[in-house]
């Protein structure tokens, strides 16, 4: 992976020094002054109305629009695509959605996307691009919720401006989330075959709220506009015309023309602006930080050693309260943190990085990509406001009862390389997105799966749908070669003796994620033993809809870069 990184800093040098399209020319970041913007509250949208006090379910639209958003003061416009209810109101990222427990919401994603791709993309990938489409294919899946597979946002259900074309799998216009999950945070992306990491990049993500007031007021946690913030992370590099900057050759360019393996910005932007700040006053705060990098991890600690508490992770609560000094956040991970300011030593907290990149064995952060927002802390005088407070515990959750597991699985994770050794794609138990499902779940069920990592790098998993506890991370002893030779010839974990091999160290799942979760970071030459939960979590019911229609889930790295090629595979639920 050294070795790949060296390469992309070539390219990068090589457009540095003009010797690629005069359009090429990179911003340095270094130049850009941190922390001048003002961290944007993003629009709210509420996914439900009120009539007579009561909330009733809502119908609405959200489009996605081509315009011109400004990350920074100091950079010129740059072309995105953004959801918004209008061109107008379209932001990057998009509105939040506000929903209510137990109250449905349906949103008719529409497409308004011109038909030429502001960014790159690679025909040789699976993709819902190819040379018949007119226009930019797009589907939106909320990531974290639980709903029906026609809302799901399946990679070929995508579909182009006005409908007026339409992949094999798409099935209809208005998307329905019933929203009787666990209260959390989820977020809404595109996921079109071949697209996810191109169409993130250019700007289609946005948070999802449910809240449960029922369960939440209780808690006492920090609350309102003012104190409860979602933070959205992600990484972008830009040209000095503004425009964002992905190159456009690959790390294989005879077989690949443009994928590469993993997409690193320069510039760490928050709701939008580029190393914002925010002036909170020394009080608590929560803050529920949505990681949309497509393949950027991210260590955060504050500079003044201020400490956190752990209050969810991804899009359900923990038990109880952990506190930490740093934590973790692989791509599409969420945290959920309340931070008291009033225990600042200073009057300034720069929220900081240091996760190297590719994580856990690449470069080192440098000043620009090390640094994500300016906290200016001011006293607090109003004492009225001092009511927010932390509970013991948060939610209790019905025991995961792991004597009704029937059924254990196992995924390994290939990546496969060129002559010149660098990567040409990657898959899950060595088989493309295509091949018919193999991993079909019965609905209410409980399942073990051993997910075991032959790569050198750390991959996101991600199940639609399900939800899972990690139950262990073990190292596989070395040398392992023979284990890898026999899994990459016949991908059979147990012809293979895995148990002879999965003795190794065992990692430690840091306490604030031994709760359900729907992404986890799977570490190289380890295997990560989870187990995945098919009904609700909260009530432990069976799901309020039919879960085994077409076109059926999936599953993935959220590295976008490896689910584009193609690090996915078809869930089908099953009676
Ligand atoms: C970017 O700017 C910084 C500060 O002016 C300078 O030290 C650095 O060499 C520049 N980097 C490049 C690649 O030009
Ligand atoms: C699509 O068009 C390109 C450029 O015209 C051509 O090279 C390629 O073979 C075409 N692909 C298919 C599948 O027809
Ligand atoms: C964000 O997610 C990406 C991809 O999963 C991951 O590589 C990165 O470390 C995450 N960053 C943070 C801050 O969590
Ligand atoms: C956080 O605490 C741990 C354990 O005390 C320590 O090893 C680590 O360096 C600390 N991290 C930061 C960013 O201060
Ligand atoms: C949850 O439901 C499953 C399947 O019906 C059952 O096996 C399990 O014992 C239940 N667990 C609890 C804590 O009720
Ligand atoms: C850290 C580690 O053990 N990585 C290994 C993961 O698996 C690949 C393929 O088997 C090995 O080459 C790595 O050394
Ligand atoms: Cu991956």
């Amino acid at each position: 992976m050294g070795k790949r990184t060296l390469l992309l800093k070539l390219l990068t040098l090589v457009s540095l020094l003009g010797c690629s399209s005069a359009s090429d020319h990179l911003v340095n970041v270094s130049k850009l002054e941190m922390f001048v913007d003002e961290l944007p509250h993003m629009p709210r949208i509420l996914g439900y109305h009120l009539s007579d006090g009561v909330p009733r379910s809502k119908s609405f639209k959200i489009g996605m629009f081509k315009k011109k958003w400004k990350f920074h003061k100091d950079l010129p416009p740059t072309t995105v695509y953004a959801f918004g209810t209008s061109k107008h109101t379209a932001t990057v990222p998009g509105p939040t959605i506000e929903a209510l427990y137990g109250v449905d919401t349906h949103v008719r994603w529409q497409n308004h996307l011109p038909p030429k791709h502001i960014l790159p993309w690679d025909p040789t990938i699976p993709t819902a691009m190819t040379n018949s489409t007119r226009g930019i294919p797009t589907v939106v899946h909320l990531h974290g919720g639980i709903h029906a597979p026609e809302s799901d946002g399946n990679a070929n259900a995508w579909f182009t401006s006005k409908f007026n074309q339409r992949g094999p799998t798409w099935t209809k216009k208005t998307y329905h989330y019933p929203n009787n999950q666990q209260p959390g945070n989820l977020w809404y992306h595109d996921h079109a075959m071949g697209l996810t990491r191109v169409n993130l990049l250019a700007g289609l993500l946005g948070a999802y709220i449910i809240r449960h007031p029922e369960i939440e007021d209780p808690l006492g946690l920090p609350s309102g506009d003012e104190f409860d913030r979602t933070l959205i992370v992600f990484d972008r590099s830009f040209r000095t015309d503004g425009s964002i900057f992905m190159s456009s050759i690959g790390n294989n360019p005879k077989i690949h023309p443009q994928w590469q393996p993993e997409y690193f910005g320069d510039a760490i932007i928050v709701n939008g602006k580029a190393w914002p700040r925010l002036t909170v006053r020394r009080r608590k705060y929560r803050f529920r930080i949505i990681n949309a990098s497509n393949a950027r991890f991210f260590r955060f600690f504050f500079s003044n050693g201020l400490r956190f508490t752990h209050v969810a992770s991804d899009s359900a609560y923990i038990e109880k309260p952990v506190t930490a000094n740093e934590t973790l956040v692989g791509p599409s991970e969420i945290t959920d943190i309340v931070v008291d300011f009033s225990r600042s030593k200073s009057d300034v907290a720069i929220l900081a990085n240091d996760a190297k990149y590719p994580y856990p064995s690449g470069d080192p952060v440098n000043e620009a990509n090390g640094k994500v927002i300016k906290f200016i802390i001011i006293p607090d005088h109003d004492q009225q406001l001092h009511t927010s407070r932390l509970p013991k515990r948060f939610l209790e959750y019905p025991l995961l009862d792991l004597s009704s597991v029937t059924h254990t699985r196992y995924v390994a994770m290939y990546e496969y390389a060129s002559d010149i050794d660098e990567p040409t794609h990657l898959y899950l138990n060595a088989k493309p997105y295509e091949a018919p499902a193999t991993e079909n779940p019965k609905v209410g069920s409980t399942e073990l799966w051993y997910v075991i990592n032959l790569t050198e790098d750390n991959h996101p998993l991600h199940i639609h749908l399900g939800l899972f506890k990690v139950l262990d991370q073990t190292e596989l002893v070395k040398p392992h070669d023979e284990f890898t030779e026999c899994m990459t010839k016949i991908n059979d974990a147990v012809k293979c003796h895995v148990d002879k091999y999965a003795r190794g160290k065992k990692i430690e799942v840091p306490a604030h994620e031994k709760g359900w979760k729907n992404v986890f970071k799977m570490m190289p030459g380890h295997v990560t033993k989870v187990a995945v939960r098919f009904s609700y979590i909260h009530t432990n019911a069976s799901y309020a809809f039919d879960a085994t229609t077409e076109p059926g889930y999936v599953y993935h790295c959220h590295v976008l870069d490896h689910e584009d090629n193609a690090m996915m595979r078809p869930l089908k639920i099953i009676k």
